[in-house]
């Protein structure tokens, strides 16, 4: 038994998906250029799609899994699961005006023409506040319609705003925040789950690690419980005596969300020759 995952073939998120793989530990075997290519060292095989085709394919349980983006889950609206966040791929979905038009909020749309590649999520979201507008569902290049005088406003995803910027709009009111997901096929049979489990143990160890450091420092005896209780560590910290008398070498792990503050603490609290050491892989 394998498990089949469908990526993007190419686009945005394949490489950040191929990577991911490949820091979960998993040697894909041939090129990219074809249809599908197999894990020689765990049970995945792949398969390289268009986004807009994934769902689709994993609710057919063509393919077990995916990796998407938000933005294409819920507007193909497919009977599948979203099973974990991956963490790359970020963007929102918003709608955009003429910068020198202002926005007073969803009314504003009413009797507009708004041009989007996301006909559904637009429809649910002035459905939601009991606005009629007229939806113009383009494919690509969404940011310039008003400028040729296809639409009033548009609805587009956005990551740095350069686009819009470049068009002469702005953003206006992001409707939806998406990042690339894992979604899975409903009812995944018993194997094909144990090896789901198995992957999303891999990428979550990826994932953690990538959000610690692994700090080393050096502290004097005297300041030593004020340091420790700075440092959670995984346990406790590591704590090992320098040959210089009084002085120890602690070593500990810190989240990145905290990073900064515990530093400068620990630096009023005496600690030199503070190393921070990236972690490849962690596992409680
Ligand atoms: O060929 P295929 O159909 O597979 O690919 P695609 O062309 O439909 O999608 P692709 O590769 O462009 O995007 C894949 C996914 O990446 C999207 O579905 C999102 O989940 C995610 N993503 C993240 C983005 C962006 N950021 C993004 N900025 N997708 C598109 N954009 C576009 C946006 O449409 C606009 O044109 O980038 C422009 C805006 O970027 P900024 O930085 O100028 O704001
Ligand atoms: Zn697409």
């Amino acid at each position: 038994m394998r498990l089949k995952l469908a990526i993007q073939k190419s686009g945005r998120l394949h490489d950040d998906s191929m990577k991911l793989l490949k820091e979960s530990g998993i040697d894909i075997g041939n090129g990219v250029n074809k249809l599908k290519a197999d894990a020689t060292n765990f049970p995945l095989d792949l398969f390289f799609l268009r986004d807009d085709d994934i769902p689709q394919y994993v609710e057919d349980g063509v393919a077990d899994i995916g990796f998407v983006g938000e933005n294409v889950v819920y507007e193909k609206a497919k009977k599948v699961e979203v099973a974990y966040e991956l963490g790359f791929g970020k963007c929102r979905l918003s709608f955009a005006v003429n910068k020198n038009e202002s926005f007073t909020g969803s009314s504003f749309l009413a009797g507009k023409k708004i041009a989007t590649s996301y006909p559904v999520l637009v429809q649910n979201y002035l459905n939601k506040n009991n606005i009629k507008a007229e939806i113009h569902e383009i494919s690509g290049s969404v940011e310039i319609a008003p400028g040729i005088g296809l639409a009033d406003v548009v609805c587009d995803l956005v990551s740095s705003g350069s686009t819009l910027f470049m068009n002469g709009l702005k953003e206006a009111e992001t409707i939806l925040h998406s990042q690339a997901v894992l979604i899975k096929k409903a009812g995944l049979d018993k194997e094909a789950a144990q090896i789901l489990e198995r992957l999303l143990f891999r990428i979550e160890s990826v994932k953690k690690a990538k959000r610690n450091k692994y700090v080393l420092l050096n502290a004097p005896n005297a300041n030593l419980d004020k340091i420790i209780s700075l440092l959670p560590g995984m346990k406790s910290p590591t704590v090992v005596a320098l040959a210089t008398p009084g002085w120890s070498s602690v070593h500990s792990v810190i989240d990145e969300s905290d990073f900064w503050e515990i530093i400068e603490q620990l630096k009023l609290a005496g600690a030199e020759g503070i190393l921070v050491v990236p972690i490849e892989k962690m596992i409680l």
